[in-house]
């Protein structure tokens, strides 16, 4: 069926949807009204495909993978749904053919921010490559009402703001009525000859709402369901018949709150009992479901590893252990101890961290009020693996449950996200572990999926790059190689270095639109976007923005190389230091934005409410990329690999992903910077090493005295004095001593920018060998090394 019957169909279905499901003609329709009848016409389409693959499934009785996450950070879908199913430029028509603009309607979306940073995008990109693979598996997840807070800047301090992406109806979900499970909390357990029997003090439901996830070109289609809590007792007449309103919505307004909010800590466990009510709310729901589906076609429990493989995504769902066994032991009656061998053979745990303050350590009265029954079961598998293994490594320690040692205990493999990072966590956080279970552990760098990520984003380049090496690419990411000899080539370099500037002047047009600021195409785009973490050190781009102003200052004449610094993250409510981190880069964009005698070289832009949505206009832009964590701390990141697969340069410290980013483009293509993560270690034992370093180098004393001293805020003098303390006194992610080399390199990577051939040729070898960072590359590890499960349909 060619495009132009396509175009007709689409045009019929929009506008069927238009008078029929939004109830509007065309002459009052609103962007609103278009981008959901538009919507509604590519769901419709991906009803066929999703039916198709889950008969599939279910008729040969494959195994499933369940991958369970706190967080899935999605953003957008509809400009993903049509690209999947190639009406990318049928959609595009359609629109304009009703006089509407497309990328307009497309941006009428509200990002589905159902997560706070690289754990919920990588939980994103992996569904994306598990329908591209054609694997079965569902997404499981909490249908948050609110998701990521939307971030303002008043005065450039951050104030956040709730979250409302559910104010408008999610086109892309379908309700499951029918498809719900009751979830209990606290209480008490009676053990009668045996049997285990829980009496829960207080329940809720959970309730599925189901969203398709497509994959390239619409070969496969997966399932994300998602939990919304629902209270077990309508709404309570009586106590409305009696005047008492409050105590009548009270059952309802309690268990809403269950799935109201995404907590937004992406590094510091709060602790709260709602967390971990959440945690198991939505754990227990997909355990229960998964296996009332394993039960509609297989009788014996015993085999469900043979069928389900189940991934933790970090120790936010490791609860499913012993919930697993418990509805194994208490509700099917397999012994208990057979249970938990049962349940291992299922699970695989992801960890994603080592930052100490991030690993879930529950309060011992607390996880024993909540799950009494799980308390007792995980007592049960502790004693058994200290029987079996002759260790003392205890899960209840300290007066706590600590969610590591459970997942790590009650999985079959464990895995890290980069290899550094991988090799990081049999030496640290489960050194003792890795000794029992030496072969345990296992690495399966991330991955990104290059739909969004390069195809959907960046149309240049896509066009450049189809053109060049044909259209297979995107689910064979491994083929961009074949853009390496072209490196060379003065014509293709002319092209690629076109592609970088119309996707640099569609970020300053998007920018212009939100700021009143000209930003010079030819500049350096110089981009760091992540979350506010000292460890990430936004903090030492920054000084080194001072302290480039100062040279130019100092030398007007020189010709500088003009570099446009762009910040973007979130800070964590709570955390006060990442805060006054953003109002410190925002006090001193105010200052050197307007010295008249600097700013042809040296703006700094610091868009509000970072998000999804923005990356994609940030990452085709950038020309350098900021990867500066503090080595052995960045577990792997994921936007470094979206910065070089479109064509920018890394400036990057030794630190997860960052390591083998530079084997595949070359060291020579890489800005090198910063001790490793030996040295870090080793330099923390040295006494007053950030006060020495600081001493030892006037530039950066100098920048710290300027930032003390209230040049940044003449309105509040003292506002940064914390800072500065902290920087002479606990640098513990050594800002300090990495400051000099950092700034050398930013030195050469002004000069290598100078020279555009030689730069160019540089971004093209980056682009060219980041195939290997496919999320398809990294699902295809897991499936073979973790899960044992296999795509469903044939190439
Ligand atoms: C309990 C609060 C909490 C919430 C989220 C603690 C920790 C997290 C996440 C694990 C933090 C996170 O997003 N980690 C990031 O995961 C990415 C995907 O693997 C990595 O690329 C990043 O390096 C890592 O910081």
């Amino acid at each position: 069926m060619n495009t132009k019957i396509f175009q007709i169909k689409l045009k019929q279905e929009v506008l069927r949807h238009l008078k029929y499901s939004l109830g509007k003609d065309q002459g009052h329709a609103t962007p609103y009204d278009w981008r959901m009848s538009l919507s509604l016409a590519l769901r419709d389409i991906v009803v066929d495909p999703w039916f198709d693959s889950t008969r599939k499934t279910y008729d040969s009785n494959a195994k499933r993978v369940y991958y369970l996450s706190m967080e899935f950070l999605i953003g957008r879908l509809i400009e993903d749904v049509a690209i999947n199913l190639g009406f990318e430029d049928v959609a595009r028509e359609t629109m304009r053919e009703f006089g509407q603009d497309y990328d307009a309607i497309v941006a009428n979306e509200p990002d589905a921010a159902l997560g706070n940073g690289g754990l919920g995008r990588l939980a994103a990109c992996f569904l994306d490559s598990l329908a591209t693979l054609g694997i079965p598996a569902h997404g499981y997840g909490i249908r948050y009402e609110h998701g990521l807070f939307e971030q303002h800047f008043e005065n450039g301090a951050q104030v956040e703001t709730a979250e409302g992406w559910l104010a408008q109806r999610n086109v892309w979900e379908f309700e499951r009525p029918e498809v719900a499970y009751i979830i209990a909390f606290g209480g008490h357990v009676s053990e009668t000859d045996g049997r285990a029997v829980w009496y829960p003090a207080e329940t809720v439901k959970a309730q599925a709402y189901d969203a398709p996830a497509l994959g390239w070109q619409a070969r496969w289609c997966n399932t994300l369901r998602l939990w919304s809590a629902k209270p077990t007792r309508a709404f309570d007449l009586e106590s409305f018949n009696r005047g008492d309103f409050l105590a009548a919505s009270a059952p309802e307004a309690l268990a809403r709150t269950i799935s109201r909010v995404l907590y937004p800590d992406d590094t510091t466990d709060t602790g709260k009992e709602l967390r971990l009510k959440q945690e198991y709310f939505f754990t227990s729901a997909s355990i229960q479901d998964l296996i009332r589906r394993y039960r509609s076609t297989n009788d014996d429990l015993r085999d469900l590893p043979k069928k389900a493989a189940i991934q933790l995504n970090d120790t936010h769902p490791a609860i499913a252990g012993p919930e697993l066994v418990r509805l194994l032991t208490d509700i099917h009656g397999i012994e208990i101890h057979e249970s938990i061998d049962i349940a291992r053979k299922c699970l695989g745990y992801t960890n994603h961290t080592l930052l100490p303050e991030a690993l879930e350590r529950w309060p011992e009265h607390l996880f024993a009020r909540i799950l009494p029954r799980h308390y007792r079961i995980i007592e049960i598998i502790q004693d058994q693996h200290l029987k079996d293994t002759g260790s003392d490594i205890r899960i209840i320690k300290d007066g706590n449950v600590n969610m590591g040692e459970l997942a790590f205990i009650m999985a079959t493999h464990v895995n890290g996200v980069s290899a550094l990072h991988t090799e990081l966590v049999k030496e640290t956080v489960f050194g003792d572990l890795h000794k029992v279970y030496p072969k345990r552990i296992i690495n399966e760098t991330n991955g990104i999926t290059p739909r969004r990520w390069l195809y959907d984003c960046n149309k240049p380049l896509r066009n450049l790059i189809n053109s060049t090496i044909g259209i297979e690419w995107p689910d064979d990411l491994e083929q961009l190689e074949r853009l390496a000899p072209y490196a060379d080539d003065a014509a293709f370099q002319e092209e690629f270095h076109k592609a970088k500037l119309e996707n640099k002047r569609r970020f300053i047009n998007w920018l212009s639109d939100i700021r009143d600021i000209q930003i010079d195409p030819n500049a350096m785009l110089d981009i760091q976007v992540k979350r506010i973490h000292e460890y990430k050190r936004q903090l030492m781009n920054l000084i080194e923005a001072v302290a480039y102003w100062n040279e130019i200052k100092e030398n007007p004449t020189k010709d500088w190389t003009p570099r446009v610094k762009v910040f973007g993250g979130k800070a964590a409510p709570g955390y006060e230091v990442a805060k006054k981190i953003i109002h410190l880069i925002n006090d001193v964009a105010t200052v050197i934005n307007n010295d008249s005698a600097t700013k042809d070289y040296l703006q700094i832009v610091f868009p509000e409410n970072y998000n999804v949505s923005m990356a994609e206009i940030l990452m085709p832009a950038a020309d350098l990329s900021e990867q500066i964590s503090t080595a052995g701390k960045e577990a792997s990141g994921t936007g470094n690999m979206k910065f070089a697969l479109n064509g920018a340069l890394t400036i990057g410290t030794l630190d997860g992903a960052n390591v083998e980013i530079r084997d595949h483009v070359g060291a020579e293509n890489f800005f090198l910077f910063g001790l490793t993560a030996e040295e870090v270690e080793e330099r923390r034992h040295q006494p007053e090493y950030s006060r020495r370093a600081i001493e030892a180098s006037p530039r950066l004393y100098r920048v710290l005295n300027q930032i003390a001293s209230g040049v940044f805020s003449p309105d509040e003098p003292h506002r940064y004095g914390s800072i500065v303390q902290m920087m002479y006194e606990s640098d513990y992610f050594l800002v300090t001593c990495d400051f000099d080399d950092y700034f050398d390199t930013q030195r050469k990577v002004d000069k290598a920018y100078l020279d555009t051939k030689e730069w160019t040729r540089k971004t093209i070898l980056n682009t060219a060998n980041m195939g290997w960072f496919s999320s398809d590359r990294t699902i295809k590890g897991y499936a073979k090394d973790i899960w044992g499960a296999k795509s469903l349909y044939e190439r």
